[in-house]
């Protein structure tokens, strides 16, 4: 089916006009997720279970009536636009992505279109959206919305949850597709997003040829936006891939895992710091800071994005843990982040001892071996290369290191000491044949 009439299509560009819309994205490698709204207020707690978070209506069956009195009670005083952009920022993160709404169809901003957001239901009365697009704008952050096409609150959307006692009678789901079409009309010409992170695709309500057409829509409000591959319906599950050729998006969204290799068109792979996506009081399980690391390294190796998620707290503030982490990876992008930004896919497979990632500057190609496991002989063998290694050097203080070549390949003499424990960066630089 084409896309839609009323617009041109916009997945017609060539390969030059992708890469120039996409250039920031993939020099980025490193943004924060941010899920926050009215389900941070009962922390995962509902009726004795624990084991809830931003599901809540759904997975403790809560209905919308009652779901709605969570507004008078999220009053996030202690929100401070400005020092969530600087954690991210200091952290070494180059977008942030927060949920405009999520399946619970709240709005974190002063929306026109319905009184269900911040301004209305809340005592809050500020809009989270607008001050944190000021925010990013002043430090230099790129400014993103994930935006749930799923709407478990608006009476327009199907279908219905099947537990719900809430009638369907009446619901007009191309009205719900208008409503939602005027909400990211405000959110788009409002706060200027970089990208528009769509989710809550995958029910039968929403096809294919609606998924184009919104594509389409977002990109005639803003044309160099970027969209991911949920505004359609050919992701694969948590995988995240899908076929390009055949349905809408700019970049693959694994979930909650990396591929074992790379990609051929470009990805993000969101993941949690604990175990859920919104605030649950009672998920301590937080990933450590040196897997926080080697996954980010792990994702780049492999030129992909790293998608950071941060559950705030009712009260508008991060959790320690994440602040702990998010400084603690900050301390380690301040030495090494040349190694991460604008870099693309290792041309090594299965090093042993870390990982590796490139770049191509016009008179060289720059290898950075990120090594988690330090030799303990002072020696660091990587394969054969085809051009000669012109300089080599540790990267955060540029020790230069020397290397040799035998029959099984390169050997690189590195001091007896690793420089950080979780991964220490060994540059390679190979000039580029003529
Ligand atoms: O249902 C959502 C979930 O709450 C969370 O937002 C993740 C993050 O991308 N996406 C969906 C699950 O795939």
């Amino acid at each position: 089916m084409a896309a839609s009439q009323e617009s041109p299509d916009y997945r017609n560009e060539t390969t030059a006009e992708k890469d120039a819309r996409m250039q920031w994205w993939r020099q980025a490698r490193f943004g924060m997720f941010i899920h926050w709204g009215l389900y941070a207020v009962p922390a995962g707690e509902w009726d004795g279970n624990s084991n809830h978070a931003e599901w809540i209506l759904t997975t403790a069956q809560i209905p919308v009536e009652q779901y709605e009195k969570f507004g008078p009670q999220f009053n996030p005083v202690k929100f401070d636009a400005d020092r969530w952009v600087r954690m991210a920022k200091d952290a070494g993160m180059k977008y942030l992505v927060i949920t405009s709404k999520h399946h619970d169809g709240f709005c974190l901003w002063d929306s026109d279109a319905t009184d269900y957001d911040i301004m209305d239901r809340t005592p809050f009365k500020r809009d989270i959206l607008k001050e944190l697009s000021v925010a990013c704008k002043a430090q230099g952050i790129k400014l993103c919305f994930y935006h749930s096409i799923m709407d478990w609150h608006h009476p327009d959307y199907l279908p219905r949850r099947k537990w719900e006692k809430r009638s369907a009678d009446g619901a007009d789901y191309p009205r719900y597709i208008s409503y939602m079409k005027a909400q990211l009309e405000e959110l788009v010409l409002r706060y200027d997003p970089a990208v528009l992170w769509f989710d809550g695709e995958w029910e039968k309500t929403w096809t294919h040829e609606e998924g184009l057409k919104l594509y389409d829509y977002v990109r005639s409000l803003k044309p160099e936006i970027i969209i991911n591959n949920r505004v359609d319906k050919g992701r694969h599950g948590m995988q995240g891939t899908f076929d390009t050729s055949q349905y809408a998006g700019d970049f693959g969204t694994p979930e909650q895992e990396i591929p074992a290799t790379g990609l051929d068109y470009d990805w993000e792979s969101c993941i949690t710091m604990n175990r859920y996506w919104g605030w649950n009081k009672h998920d301590k399980d937080f990933k450590s800071t040196e897997d926080l690391i080697h996954k980010l390294v792990d994702i780049a190796s492999k030129g992909g994005n790293f998608l950071l998620n941060i559950g705030p707290k009712p009260d508008g503030t991060f959790p320690i843990e994440s602040i702990e982490r998010l400084k603690h990876i900050g301390q380690w992008m301040a030495v090494n982040g040349e190694s991460i930004y604008g870099t693309t896919a290792s041309p090594f497979t299965g090093l042993p001892w870390g990982r590796c990632t490139k770049r191509i500057d016009h008179d060289k190609t720059v290898l950075y071996l990120h090594v988690f496991d330090w030799p303990s002989n002072s020696h660091l063998r990587i394969p054969e290369l085809e051009s000669k290694i012109d300089t080599s050097y540790l990267l955060a203080n540029h020790e230069p290191l020397e290397t040799s070549s035998d029959e099984k390949g390169i050997l690189i003499e590195v001091p007896k000491e690793s420089i950080d424990p979780i991964n220490t960066v060994i540059v390679l630089e190979v000039k580029n044949e003529r």
